[in-house]
């Protein structure tokens, strides 16, 4: 009785303190299948990079001329008319699936906004996008490997050749490798799921800050999406294995498990806590950002936590009986179930919503689908922490 009424505490509603939980079930069999890497098949499909290659050239064309009749440049309207004329450019990471489709799809609908679709499979995501039916002139697809940190600064370049402005930046893309019995590495050796999550969406948030100080935007954006299993202050988040950096002594050896760990806290690599680690690293760089730019700048910097999106392609690792329950349970147990339709909208709330400006914030959904601005567990919002992992992580995707 008492776990029933557990479980129906709504989804994105804090447990205001910490749950303290001694049960480990990490070595149980149910989900220790191992599986093969897709992934990396995929990026390296030498016909599929000729493509990309192609397709992207064509593209940039057409884009540059619909940018000359459907925004005006820079310095040519008065600099209020500017302000209100043109669409707004947004590079949503990972809009290949899921959640960024969805909200590419709820932005490009309104007819105010062009994506950059940034994401590792070209073919995939054009393919997404037109099955969704995002009109042509509302987006580009560029490629985009955040396991790679070369890859990053390629998008980054690409990205200026554009000669877009930039005004809200979403970072969504992410991998979760639940099943994996040992770690992954990206091209530069960091453990898969930090080094993805956290680590390139690090270094594109950095690299890319100047050009959207350069945006004349009203209300300029970086989000990343947080999560609830990344906070301990909930229920979901006291399900083990538990989110937790440590000291962080695994992140400041590199990842690599050469010389140390290939987890954050330095401990044995488990990929369902590297994903809620990367989580937690998400939520404390959007407050990192905010503290040191915010006033700056103008710029909001804020983390959300959409509701759960059961059916998405981040569980494509996870067993097959997992997949079939795991949505009727978030449906009609938990009732923390949300579509990637909804979840979109949610997100792409954040994004334009004129009442959501508000920085240094992470963003929840109540049952009636309002947002409310929701607490981060201890460890999320640790200030001391957030500033170590921003040095850390400066160090390790070299700029610092
Ligand atoms: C770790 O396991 C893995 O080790 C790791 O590799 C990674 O996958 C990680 O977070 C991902 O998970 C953690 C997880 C695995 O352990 C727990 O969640 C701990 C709690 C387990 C408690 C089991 C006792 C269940 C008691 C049942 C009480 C039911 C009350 C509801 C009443 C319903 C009435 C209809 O372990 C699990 O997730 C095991 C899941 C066990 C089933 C949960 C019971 C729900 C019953 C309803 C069925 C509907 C669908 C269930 C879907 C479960 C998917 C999560
Ligand atoms: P999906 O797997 O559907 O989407 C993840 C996207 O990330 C895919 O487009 C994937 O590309 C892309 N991606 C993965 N690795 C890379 C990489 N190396 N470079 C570029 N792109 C990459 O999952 P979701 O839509 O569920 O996840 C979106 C976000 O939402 C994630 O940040 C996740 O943590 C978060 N989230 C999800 C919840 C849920 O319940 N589903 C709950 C809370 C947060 P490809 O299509 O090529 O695989
Ligand atoms: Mg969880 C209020 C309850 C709630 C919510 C909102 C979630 C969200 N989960 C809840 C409860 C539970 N989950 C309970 C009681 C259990 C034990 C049966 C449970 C189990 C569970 C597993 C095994 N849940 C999971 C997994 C995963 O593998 C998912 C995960 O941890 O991914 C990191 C997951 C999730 N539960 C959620 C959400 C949103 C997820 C996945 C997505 C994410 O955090 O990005």
């Amino acid at each position: 009785m008492a776990l029933q009424a557990a479980l129906s505490v709504p989804s994105a509603i804090s447990i205001h303190k910490e749950v303290k939980s001694n049960v480990s079930l990490k070595e149980s069999g149910l989900f220790g299948v191992s599986v093969s890497e897709p992934l990396k098949a995929e990026i390296k499909c030498p016909l599929i990079r000729k493509q990309e290659v192609r397709k992207r050239k064509l593209l940039v064309g057409t884009i540059r001329a619909q940018t000359a009749t459907t925004s005006p440049t820079l310095g040519e309207a008065a600099p209020e008319a500017k302000k209100t004329l043109r669409k707004g450019n947004v590079i949503i990471t990972g809009a290949s699936s899921g959640l960024g489709l969805a909200t590419a799809k709820a932005l490009a609908d309104t007819g105010k906004w062009h994506i950059i679709m940034a994401c590792r499979n070209f073919l995939k995501a054009e393919r997404a996008a037109k099955a969704a039916g995002i009109a042509k002139e509302n987006y580009t697809v560029m490629h985009l490997d955040l396991a790679s940190l070369d890859s990053v600064r390629q998008f980054v370049e690409n990205f200026h050749r554009l000669g877009r402005p930039l005004d809200v930046l979403v970072c969504n893309a992410a991998v979760y490798l639940p099943t994996a019995k040992e770690p992954s590495f990206t091209a530069e050796g960091f453990e898969l799921s930090v080094g993805t999550n956290h680590l390139g969406h690090f270094l594109l948030s950095r690299l890319l800050l100047d050009d959207m100080k350069q945006s004349d935007f009203t209300s300029k954006r970086v989000i990343i999406v947080g999560s609830i299993t990344g906070n301990t202050n909930t229920l979901a988040g006291n399900v083990p294995p538990k989110a937790n950096l440590g000291d962080l002594r695994g992140l400041s050896g590199g990842l690599n498990g050469l010389n140390g760990s290939p987890m954050i806290d330095g401990g044995d690599f488990d990929g369902a806590k590297a994903y809620k680690d990367s989580k937690v690293c998400n939520m404390l760089t959007m407050q990192e950002f905010h503290r040191r730019y915010h006033e700056e700048t103008g710029i909001t910097f804020a983390s959300l936590y959409p509701g759960c999106i059961a059916t998405t392609g981040l569980f494509r690792e996870h067993i097959p009986l997992f997949r079939l329950l795991f949505p009727p349970f978030q449906k009609y147990i938990t009732k923390g179930y949300v579509s990637e339709e909804e979840a979109g909208e949610r997100l792409a709330q954040v994004v334009s919503d004129p009442s959501l400006t508000k920085s240094g914030v992470y963003w929840s959904w109540n049952k009636n689908s309002a947002s409310f601005e929701n607490q981060l567990s201890k460890e999320a919002s640790d200030a001391e922490k957030a500033r170590k992992v921003w040095d850390i992580s400066e160090k390790l995707v070299g700029l610092a």
